[in-house]
């Protein structure tokens, strides 16, 4: 991976990770503490909660979302739906800085986008929780990239290939890092080891927001 503003300290670093995919160290830096808020207002009316999966196992990721579309699994599988099945009320809508931050992100990164997020998935990590492999196939729109703001506690996310035995790269992800990846690089399993606890008077979880245009 290259660092493509090393030579200008006022950028934050860019590394692509791979031919479609680019990490923004920092990028959220400035508008952490507003997503903060932002998820501490949409989970007062769709409040974070450990979704089941088709195998039956509750997740230890809590989850919830806004936009059109939220991602909901069950004992019938995972897809995305208008409603929030807690409640049977529309998502709450995604605030106009997220879908700012997007756009920046994407065009900082030099990534082509077949239109805005439609579906933002919002997962909180508590130490302990974690995030096994799996890829992200649920979507009908393969030609956005998703967009993945990482708040508060950091994390090791594990990069695979597109096949499951692929060897997996480890990235640390922190406080105001956003990932972006599209294209060939859409299908690559991925994971989060499970969080460590943060050190006394730091944050106590992890909050990671993905975008997706799903529809
Ligand atoms: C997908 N979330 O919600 S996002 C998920 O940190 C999810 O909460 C993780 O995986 C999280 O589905 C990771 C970042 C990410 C990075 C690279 C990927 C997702 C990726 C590469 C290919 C596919
Ligand atoms: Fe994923």
């Amino acid at each position: 991976s290259s660092d493509l503003f090393a030579d200008d300290p006022s950028q934050p670093a860019q590394l692509r990770l791979s031919s479609e995919a680019v990490l923004l160290k920092g990028f959220a830096l400035p508008d952490a503490e507003a997503l903060l808020n932002d998820i501490a207002e949409i989970t007062q009316r769709a409040p974070f909660r450990h979704m089941v999966t088709p195998g039956g196992k509750s997740m230890s990721v809590a989850t919830t979302s806004c936009g059109d579309l939220g991602w909901v699994s069950d004992s019938r599988g995972y897809r995305y739906s208008r409603t929030d099945p807690q409640s049977d009320l529309p998502w709450p809508a995604t605030p106009a800085r997220w879908l700012d931050l997007a756009a920046r992100a994407v065009q900082v990164s030099g990534l082509s986008s077949s239109g805005a997020p439609d579906a933002c998935l919002i997962n909180r990590y508590v130490p302990g929780a974690r995030l096994s492999l799996h890829q992200d196939r649920n979507e009908r729109d393969f030609g956005a990239p998703i967009i993945s703001i990482s708040l508060g506690l950091p994390a090791i996310f594990l990069w695979g290939g597109i096949q499951r035995a692929d060897r997996t790269r480890t990235i640390p992800l922190e406080h105001g890092d956003v990932l972006l990846w599209g294209g060939v690089d859409r299908l690559r399993f991925h994971g989060v080891r499970p969080v460590a606890q943060g050190v006394a008077s730091a944050r106590d979880c992890r909050f990671n927001i993905t975008m997706r245009k799903a529809d």
